[in-house]
């Protein structure tokens, strides 16, 4: 497939997801409301697997010019920004878990002395808006080998101090762009964005960049997450 007829397959693959999965969109019947619920999921599942198979690890998210950034940048969660919570950075710790060899949680001091990588990417909402950012931080592929994780399993997931939960596909955890972040514009991370440590991975829509992780575990059972359980496409990726 040339560049172009993969896109054109792929964007028709996140319009038909986006018309699945829209949440509000009223497409029960009402005698029958389970066999609605289970062609939904089953188109959604359809989905996850068209976009998996089209992902190239190979393709990098676009990057952009400092000039480009959006600031200040734009706060999204499931709450408002006066309720985001505000870990200490002194006591914090990134706990690990599922099929990683060293289990040893990491201190934020520890995670800071790790070679670091920055980014100037876009950060895509499925609310419709976008925001262009600089973020520096560990490459998620160099600290999961590192600690010894086995990145023959499915799924990376991640649990943040606020409840909110996400995971993502091992080949996309692997992606170059993919990283721990700990910076934003060069500083550390502020609470409502994410403080101490928050996924950024560009490939993916901004609900699969979760914010103050408190624990990364790797695993084969399928970890969902918080938005994805209420109907949006696992993948999300482009
Ligand atoms: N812990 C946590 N992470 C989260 C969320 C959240 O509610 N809690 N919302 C997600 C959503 S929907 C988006 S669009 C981005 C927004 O990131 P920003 O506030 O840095 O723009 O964070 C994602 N990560
Ligand atoms: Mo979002």
């Amino acid at each position: 497939m040339s560049p172009i007829q993969r896109r054109a397959l792929l964007m028709r693959a996140l319009a038909l997801g986006a018309a699945t999965t829209l949440p509000g969109c009223n497409y029960e019947d009402p005698n029958h409301p389970d066999l609605a619920d289970d062609f939904l999921h089953a188109m959604s599942y359809w989905n996850d697997r068209v976009q998996q198979a089209l992902f190239d690890p190979h393709t990098l998210a676009p990057t952009f010019r400092p000039d480009q950034i959006t600031n200040p940048p734009r706060f999204n969660a499931f709450y408002s920004i006066s309720q985001a919570p505000v870990v200490d950075p002194a006591t914090y710790r990134l706990q690990l878990g599922g099929q990683i060899r060293d289990q040893t949680p990491w201190t934020l001091a520890a995670l800071n002395a790790l070679p670091q990588t920055s980014q100037i990417t876009r950060l895509v909402c499925v609310e419709g808006w976008r925001v262009i950012g600089q973020w520096s931080g560990v490459p998620l592929s160099d600290f999961l080998r590192r600690v010894g994780a086995d990145t023959t399993c499915r799924y990376v997931s991640f649990q943040c101090a606020d409840g909110y939960y996400s995971s993502i596909d091992m080949e996309s955890a692997l992606q170059p762009q993919t990283i721990l972040a700990l910076q934003f514009l060069g500083a550390p991370l502020t609470p409502p964005f994410g403080a101490p440590v928050r996924l950024r991975i560009p490939t993916k829509l901004g609900f699969k960049n979760p914010k103050s992780i408190v624990q990364l575990a790797v695993t084969n059972v399928y970890p969902g997450g918080y938005w994805e359980d209420q109907g949006y496409n696992w993948f999300s990726g482009s």
